[in-house]
């Protein structure tokens, strides 16, 4: 990963020695995270002894922290994220879950609205196909991948984890929250693979149990987009003249604007917003 040009050579006629690589390597990590980026470096946030102003407390990162943190901040840095907002009128697919709840209960599933929501993104990305890519930047070529895993964001006493869903494509809605739960469980016991966390071709982060209205997720590169969803709310909508009582969700999908373009974007959202709508297609068995 070295830019040999950058190395200065201390060898015979100049050239580069294992001793040049390590010791150009030993100077950029003591110089900071001040790494060059598009050819202009970070500005460093200042230094401040937060003790001049009062009492504080030091507390170590966590250790999904310390692997999370370099991550997000990478994608930050690398990808060009936009962030589409939009809403689903999910009143009828909110009643069948209610109306099915119990039901699954008794097999030991509990259906909440993440496992519907995951259903739509399925179609949804079966339709737009490069919401499912990686773009390779030496060859200069989207990948797009034919299997559909799907990474969820998951709250743990660590922190932010993302478990994956393998072949949720090949999954109805009762197996999509199965899975969902127990991946969540195994999350937050800290339990999960090495292999449960790999793969992901989408992810979706979900703030609804616990509020929100819209936020600006940020992509977990090299997937090229990920879902945010916020609490869902009733109020009031236009319907044929009349107002009536609608539960809305909250979408929020930031995507790679170098593979994603905004018209794509908001038909995603829209595509979705249909399917969250369309409880019959949501809840049809996978063959
Ligand atoms: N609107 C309204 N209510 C919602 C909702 C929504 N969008 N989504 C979930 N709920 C409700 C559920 O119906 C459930 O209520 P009931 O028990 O009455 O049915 C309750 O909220 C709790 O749901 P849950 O959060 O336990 O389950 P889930 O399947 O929706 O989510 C998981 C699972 C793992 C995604 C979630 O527990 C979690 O960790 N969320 C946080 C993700 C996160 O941190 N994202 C940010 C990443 S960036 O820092």
């Amino acid at each position: 990963g070295v830019d040999l040009s950058r190395v200065e050579g201390t060898g015979p006629k100049g050239r580069i020695l294992a001793d040049d690589v390590k010791a150009h390597v030993k100077r950029l990590l003591s110089a900071g995270p001040a790494a060059p980026v598009g050819g202009a470096s970070m500005p460093s946030v200042p230094d401040v002894d937060f003790a001049a102003f009062g009492p504080i407390e030091r507390r170590p990162l966590s250790r999904i922290q310390k692997i999370a943190g370099p991550r997000l901040h990478a994608s930050w840095v690398n990808v060009p994220h936009v962030t589409q907002f939009d809403e689903s009128d999910i009143t009828e697919m909110e009643a069948a879950r209610r109306r099915l709840k119990d039901e699954a209960e008794g097999r030991g599933i509990k259906l909440t609205p993440l496992a519907f929501v995951m259903r739509a993104c399925v179609q949804a990305l079966q339709a737009f196909p490069h919401f499912c890519s990686s773009l390779d930047p030496k060859s200069g070529e989207l990948v797009l991948k034919k299997y559909l895993h799907l990474g969820f964001a998951a709250d743990t006493p660590g922190g932010l984890v993302v478990p994956v869903l393998r072949d949720a494509d090949r999954k109805d809605v009762y197996e999509l929250a199965r899975e969902l739960a127990s991946l969540s469980e195994k999350a937050r016991a800290g339990k999960l693979t090495a292999e449960q966390m790999q793969g992901g071709c989408f992810t979706i982060s979900s703030l609804g149990g616990i509020g929100g209205t819209a936020f600006t997720p940020i992509i977990i590169a090299p997937v090229v987009a990920i879902l945010g969803v916020s609490r869902a709310v009733q109020r009031p909508v236009y319907q044929n003249d009349v107002l009536v009582p609608r539960l809305m969700l909250p979408l929020s999908l930031s995507y790679d604007h170098r593979v994603i373009d905004g018209a794509d974007a908001v038909r995603f959202t829209s595509f979705l917003g249909q399917a969250l709508a369309d409880v019959q297609g949501l809840l049809r068995a996978i063959p």
